[in-house]
Parts: C-alpha cells; structure tokens; sequence
C-alpha cells in the first residue's frame, strides 16, 4: 500500500511540506489543472508539476484526473480527435515516470452534492447530499452551483449538452466507454500505466443523466469490456459505500484478488435513513456506516499493491479551504489508514 494525498497545485493552501510531514506520505495525486478538458497537456506543464513535486520529498506517480470530453461520452464524430488527446496524454504522463490515472466517464456532472459546509454534531462542516434538496435543484433554469461541476458551461451550452444526453441511453453510454476503452488500454500497456476509472459519486443516475459505473454487476461488466489488467478501478468507498446495496469490502475484495484495483479513495459516510441521501464523516469506522478496518482488511489479504489517499474530509479546527480538500482532517485520516494497515500487516505475519 503506497500513501498518496491529493494536491491541487501551487495554489493550493495545501503545501506540499504540509503533504510531506505527515507520516508515511509515498505519493501525491495531481493534474495539470491550466488546460482545456479535452486538450493535450503540454510536457513543460508536466514536467513543472513533477519537479515540484519531487524536490518535495514525493513521488509524481498518480494523475487524478485526466479528464474525457464529453464528447467521447457522447459518442459524437468529434471524439476520435478527443481520443487522440487522451493517448498522447497517456503517453507523455508515461514518460514522466506517472504509473496511475485516475478518471470518471459521469455524464456533465462530477461528483454532486447539496451542501458543502454542513455543520455536524461536533461543530465540524462537512459535504453532505440530501435527497430532498436535489430534487429541488433544476440544473436547466436554476442558479445550479456544484462541486466538481464544470463552470465553464453556459446556461445555453448547458441546455445543449442536456438535450444530447435525452437522446443517449444507457446501453449507448456503455458502447462509447467500450469504444474509449478500446483506444487507450492499448496505449496505457505500452506505457506501463493502470487506468484506474472512478466510481459514479454518488452511484446512481442525477438529473436524468445516465450513470453506469455504480454497483458490483456494472463493474464487472466494465472490466470485461477490456480484459486487462490495465483496465482497472479506482475504488471509492464513499461513492460505493452511499447505497446500501453495495457491500464495499466484499468488493474491495473481490476487485483487489483480480489485480483490477489500482488506487483507493478511502472515506467514510453515513448512510441516511431510507437510502439515497448521506453525510460525509471522520474517517474512523464508527463516524460513518463503512467498516474501514473491514475495507482496509480486505484489500491487504488480497495483496494489494496499489495507492491510497483519505478522501474528502471535514473542515476542522478553524481551517479555511477547498470544500473536502483541507489539511487537518484528511491527515487525520491518513494517519488512522496507515496505523490499520500497520495494524493488519503485523497481525497477519506469521500466520
Ligand atoms: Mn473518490
């Protein structure tokens, strides 16, 4: 298991000294955020970012994300030129030392939630999502201001984009990742780099979008849809772990025994009453309704080689920031995984 903790760059309040202090830290997760999604990143930009990062002490190994344009997800004429791109990024993350890329193939929106500062019991905000406020949200004619939501998009290009999507359906979506597959794994074995797709956050479909990464059948049938190793997943607990009907550490399990989990997003959420709602908490097992020591567990004893980074978590202590993105509670909760692997690994020797 190889520590790894998202940056978002030299604008993040986050330093990379901040990232380095805190125990067993391997790797940072970063992107070259100055391009157009779509657009070749350029190998200055590339090789800035990994400079910086490795005279900070950690390794430049994990590209979260490179983003697919949408009109790959479309499957629109355009996508070949867009496809392009992506391999050429593929390939110049590759020459750069980078073994990991994280990405999502979610419809227009990344991952949603309704409130990202929702105050918990302790006094500590949190990003929650709540079933009745997003039923009130209409992305078409309201102010819609989303985390992970792309603001680049007119009022207009949005309402387009809307209208292509009405006439996707699922078993469409399903051919044009098939189709993205198909072009870059190649290309991602040549280079010595595992594809490590993201789980749709939350795992089911938001705004009458299409969303099919989201429960242990969807998943299967995307590994199969390109059977490489190369094909692999990043596995979210907090995106799987928000429907009750995903058992994240039968997956964990299962996934990691079949080489096909590269990077883990560990983080805990408390699952609301009646599904399809929940909070964001500590990452401790008993904060939330995920069993982390059950997760971690499963991914050891099935020889898992991969990154970890603690996903989102709460603003604590009077920090300021980047919603889920703050130093004190994600170092918390990098802390807490490296003393349950320390924890697991020496409790397993010699058995
Ligand atoms: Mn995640």
């Amino acid at each position: 298991m190889k520590m790894s903790f998202r940056w978002y760059g030299p604008d993040d309040p986050v330093t990379l000294t901040n990232i380095r202090q805190i125990p067993n830290m391997y790797s940072i997760v970063t992107a070259v955020y100055d391009v157009p999604v779509g657009e070749v990143w350029s190998r200055e930009s590339i090789a800035k970012l990994k400079k910086q990062v490795e005279e900070a002490g950690l390794a430049f190994e994990v590209i979260e994300s490179v983003p697919v344009h949408e009109d790959i997800k479309l499957g629109k004429p355009t996508r070949d030129r867009y496809i392009a791109s992506y391999q050429e990024n593929i390939r110049r993350l590759g020459e750069a030392g980078v073994k990991c890329i994280c990405y999502n193939f979610m419809p227009v929106f990344d991952w949603t939630r309704t409130q990202l500062d929702h105050e918990l019991e302790d006094h500590s905000t949190s990003l929650v999502y709540y079933k009745e406020q997003v039923e009130k949200m209409d992305p078409l004619t309201g102010e819609l201001s989303l985390p992970g939501w792309d603001s680049s998009y007119t009022k207009e290009s949005l309402k387009q984009v809307f209208e292509e999507y009405a006439k996707l359906t699922e078993e469409d979506l399903w051919d044009n990742l098939r189709y993205f597959l198909e072009a870059i794994i190649p290309v991602a074995e040549q280079c010595d780099i595992k594809m490590a797709i993201h789980e749709d956050d939350p795992c089911w479909p938001i705004f009458g979008l299409p969303r099919i990464i989201t429960n242990e059948r969807n998943i299967d049938r995307f590994l199969s849809l390109v059977d490489s190793k190369y094909n692999g997943l990043t596995l979210c607990t907090g995106s799987l772990g928000c429907s009750l009907e995903n058992d994240v550490v039968a997956m964990a399990a299962k996934y990691t025994k079949a080489g096909r989990v590269h990077f883990v997003h560990m983080r805990n959420v408390k699952v609301l009453e009646g599904d399809r709602g929940f909070e964001e908490r500590a990452h401790y097992s008993a904060c939330g309704s995920l069993d982390m020591y059950e997760i971690m567990k499963a991914l050891y004893d099935n020889g898992f080689d991969g990154y970890v980074r603690p996903d989102h978590g709460r603003m604590i202590w009077g920090e300021t920031g980047r919603p889920g993105y703050g130093l004190y509670d994600r170092a918390l909760g990098a802390t807490y995984l490296n003393g349950l692997w320390e924890a697991i690994s020496k409790g397993s020797q010699g058995k």
